[in-house]
């Protein structure tokens, strides 16, 4: 297994979290395809929850209310007409699925993103109460023991009303749905919440669907928990959130000599999608984000070169509150994308963009000529395909780099790419021994690669 995420080998995701469709068309056609992306993870795409008393919060979006395709995102035609762009840029789109709950507990008046009222247990036209669960426990049906599965299955995550999966209505009615957006073009989906439905449950809407859409999981990691990743793989892909966490270790208070290791004794590699952070991980775990700077794009540099799962590169807006929603104006409508002016867009970075043709690049040749001083220098190859060097380090590393790549002149891509036969960056020259020499800056790194060669 491992074919996702994109065509003719593209094997990084990028999400872009609470962009509007018209600006996911746009970043397709003018960036993500021509950077080799091969897919692009958008937010949720049904009609949810609108709280204007509380901001307009991120996460008003994981609280579904109807299965109609508008939101601050945008509208169905909108949203129809950005698949077909990313279509015709060779990027696949994947859409963050929430089907294991619909809203929490909310005022009367409380609207959703298509003007439709509703009421806990209660969407007019979609579900009543006998269509979700209602587990008898802790007081209020919440989960409290994580220690149980069925307690994490059944009873509610944060109060959110949660669907009964076992059953015959709600299974279809799921999987119309994600038909729907099949049925425009969509290639697969984030199953949010995953660790929260029986996996029999995901495999039975995944029976339903039409085609072939790859899914990938969410599955928290929990230490000694009953609910484990594994048990999800046979419905596809699974996130494993415990390479993020490591990755984030080693290059905040760790060694990157430890990353030799990484993803040792993780879920298989083939079967997982990973990253450096997410929406949820950047607000809530020590994970290294856009605020960390040259940090996080060497860490990012790191995960685009190591050949374990399926990156996914964030790409987020700005925050200090970690409640807040995207950039918007005072009524809540999403801003367009300016990236620099309240949109981050990691994933426009040089180092981080050109990384992406590195690792399409090399495809699955195996690591090479792992070198580290011990500390924070490392450098790695790609079978005969790719060469990196990470240098985690206040001063420049400068020295001899033993490689498999035949001899010739490479564009150092963090620092530059092809265009017209020359490098924008620097170069280097790779001797028929296979050695070069290079300076490698401060908090900075090297990459080369077979196809960016002058
Ligand atoms: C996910 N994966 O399992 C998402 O990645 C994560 O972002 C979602 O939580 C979660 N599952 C549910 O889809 C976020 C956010 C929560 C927020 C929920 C629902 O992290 O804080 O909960 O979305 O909007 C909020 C309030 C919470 C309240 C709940 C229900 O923060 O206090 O619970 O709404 O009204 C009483
Ligand atoms: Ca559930």
């Amino acid at each position: 297994a491992a074919p996702p995420p994109g065509n003719d080998g593209r094997s990084v995701i990028v999400q872009l979290f609470e962009w509007k469709w018209t600006d996911v068309a746009a970043e397709c056609t003018n960036v993500l395809g021509p950077k080799g992306y091969g897919g692009v993870q958008i937010s949720p795409p049904q009609e949810n929850i609108v709280l204007p008393s509380r901001g307009y919060p991120w996460w008003q979006r994981y609280q579904a209310i109807s299965y109609q395709l508008e939101s601050r995102s945008g509208t169905r035609a909108e949203f129809a007409a950005m698949v077909q762009a990313c279509h015709a840029a060779g990027v696949k789109v994947y859409a963050d699925a929430v089907i294991n709950h619909t809203a929490g507990t909310w005022p009367d008046g409380t609207r959703g993103s298509a003007g439709s009222s509703f009421t806990h247990y209660d969407y007019p036209g979609i579900y009543q109460t006998q269509d979700f669960h209602h587990c008898g426990r802790n007081g209020n049906d919440d989960i409290v023991n994580w220690n149980d599965a069925w307690e994490v299955h059944h009873c509610e995550l944060v109060d959110l009303a949660d669907l009964a999966t076992g059953t015959e209505y709600v299974r279809n009615r799921v999987a119309a749905y994600l038909n729907d957006l099949i049925s425009l073009g969509v290639d697969g989906f984030r199953v949010d919440a995953a660790k929260h439905m029986p996996p029999g449950d995901i495999a039975a809407i995944k029976s339903r669907l039409s085609g072939d859409p790859y899914l990938y999981q969410e599955v928290v990691y929990g230490a000694g928990e009953p609910v484990q990743p594994s048990q999800y793989r046979g419905n596809g892909d699974v996130i494993e959130f415990r390479y993020g966490q490591q990755l984030s270790a080693a290059f905040e208070g760790g060694t990157l000599a430890s990353l030799s290791s990484l993803g040792n004794g993780l879920e298989p590699g083939e079967s997982s999608v990973v990253f450096t952070d997410n929406h949820d991980t950047q607000r809530s775990e020590a994970a290294l984000t856009y605020h960390d700077g040259a940090l996080y794009t060497l860490a990012n540099v790191f995960q685009l070169a190591w050949p374990y799962g399926t990156p996914v590169v964030m790409s987020s807006f700005a925050f200090t509150d970690k409640e807040a929603g995207p950039p918007s104006s005072a009524d809540g409508r999403t801003n367009d994308v300016s990236c620099g002016s309240g949109w981050v867009c990691e994933h426009r970075q040089t180092p981080i963009a050109n990384m992406v043709g590195f690792r399409n690049a090399v495809g699955s040749a195996p690591v090479a000529n792992w070198w580290t001083n011990g500390g924070n220098q490392i450098s790695f190859g790609r079978g005969s395909q790719g060469y990196v060097a990470v240098n985690r380090e206040p001063a420049a590393l400068s020295r001899t780099f033993s490689t498999s790549l035949p001899a010739g002149t490479y564009c150092d891509v963090t620092r530059g790419e092809v265009r017209d036969g020359a490098c924008t960056g620097p170069t280097v020259t790779v001797g028929t021994d296979g050695q070069f020499t290079a300076s490698v800056p401060a908090m900075g790194a090297l990459a080369i690669h077979h196809l960016a060669r002058v």
